[in-house]
């Protein structure tokens, strides 16, 4: 059985939509997640946020066992977990890292980037649809 895409999502994104549209958009982030299962047609995935940099971990870990691809939205952890970066180093498969803005064009404590070294892929600045192209890429990469 083809294994799942996971889509993960770190601290605060559950706010998407609902704060700072000019930066992260209107979107929620459950609207995200509809518009990527429409656009996956039919390939499973494994879509989750949380606020807590174990529970990333912890799934970082799980999706290496048991999915194609890790499509990766860390959030502020991006720019502060060594853990993370140690777990996505474990990874074989595809990781694509996604931000909504471009961290490298704000302010200075967002230039410090734990997971682009440890990705395959980055996708910044493109809003939502960033998730759209990292998930094509998945998708393409593992058929
Ligand atoms: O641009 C991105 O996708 C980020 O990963 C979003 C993070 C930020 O810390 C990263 O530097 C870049 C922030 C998550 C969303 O935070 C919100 C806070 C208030 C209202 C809405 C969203």
């Amino acid at each position: 059985m083809t294994k799942p895409i996971y889509v993960l999502n770190g601290p605060n994104l559950n706010l998407l939509g609902s704060r700072e549209p000019e930066i992260y958009g209107t979107q929620t982030l459950d609207d995200i997640r509809d518009s990527l299962i429409e656009t996956a047609d039919g390939r499973a995935i494994e879509f989750r946020q949380t606020n807590s940099e174990g529970d990333l971990v912890t799934w970082v870990q799980e999706a290496q066992r048991e999915g194609a691809a890790l499509i990766l939205n860390a959030g502020a952890y991006t720019h502060t977990s060594v853990a993370l970066h140690d777990a996505l180093r474990a990874c074989t498969i595809p990781v694509i890292e996604v931000h909504l803005s471009n961290p490298a064009a704000r302010e200075s404590f967002r230039h410090i980037n734990y997971v682009t070294p440890a990705a395959t892929a980055t996708i910044a600045g493109l809003g939502a649809r960033g998730y759209h192209f990292a998930l094509e890429a998945a998708i393409k990469m593992t058929a």
